[in-house]
């Protein structure tokens, strides 16, 4: 059985998109494979829930990004991307940038795939509300979460911003001048420009 890890991503998942950068700043080598999920049989045997991304390591699934974030931070030699002295803030704040990211992506399925006679207003202002109100939470802590140093509630936290301006607006930036110059300037990292969000397949 080979020993490759195998990252099976989407071309535009924010949460794949995580993994792969935490896979970049730790140095581990990894095939990624970015698949259309919607055509994808093979991957149900490994995750039921036919989600990016998977990881397959010496044929065994590790399923859901933040268990691959966590087993790719425990398989590297390098610090650990989780702050000991904060750990459960960090761990919250992961939660709260999933929400973003669900709901994002929720919003963008019911605005895109459904037809707009179907579509329900109501579910869309639910989401946007939630990841406003989420990224202004986000705002007020910033003091607490940025340092010169990267940790794992930065990286999802500069997953899920840039696919909320990806996918829905940028102007959350007007209300959260601290963060919109915090992402800018992330940003420039390789690990962000080289995960930039591509085209996505067609929702089937
Ligand atoms: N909780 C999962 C969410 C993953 C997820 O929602 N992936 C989306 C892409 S962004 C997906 O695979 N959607 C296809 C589907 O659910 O059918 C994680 O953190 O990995």
């Amino acid at each position: 059985m080979s020993s490759e890890l195998i990252l099976y991503n989407g071309p535009t998942s924010p949460f794949g998109r995580k993994c792969k950068v935490v896979a970049l700043i730790l140095n581990i080598e990894h095939k990624e494979d970015k698949i259309n999920i919607y055509k994808s049989r093979f991957l149900d045997e490994f995750n039921p829930l036919r989600q990016v991304p998977t990881l397959i390591v010496e044929g065994k699934a590790i399923t859901d990004s933040d268990n691959i974030c966590l087993y790719l931070d425990n398989l590297s030699n390098e610090k650990s991307l989780y702050p000991k002295d904060r750990y459960w803030d960090c761990m919250t704040m992961i939660s709260v940038t999933n929400g973003i990211m669900e709901n994002a992506v929720n919003r963008y399925i019911e605005m895109s795939a459904i037809s707009e006679v179907e579509q329900r207003k109501k579910a869309i202002e639910r989401y946007e509300k939630k990841i406003l109100r989420s990224i202004n939470w986000i705002e007020n802590k910033f003091e607490e979460i940025f340092s010169n140093e990267i940790t794992m509630d930065q990286i999802a936290i500069a997953c899920a911003l840039d696919y909320t301006s990806f996918r829905y607006t940028s102007d959350w930036g007007i209300e959260n001048p601290k963060l919109k110059a915090w992402l800018e300037n992330i940003s420039k990292n390789d690990f962000m420009k080289s995960t930039k969000p591509g085209v996505s397949f067609k929702y089937e």
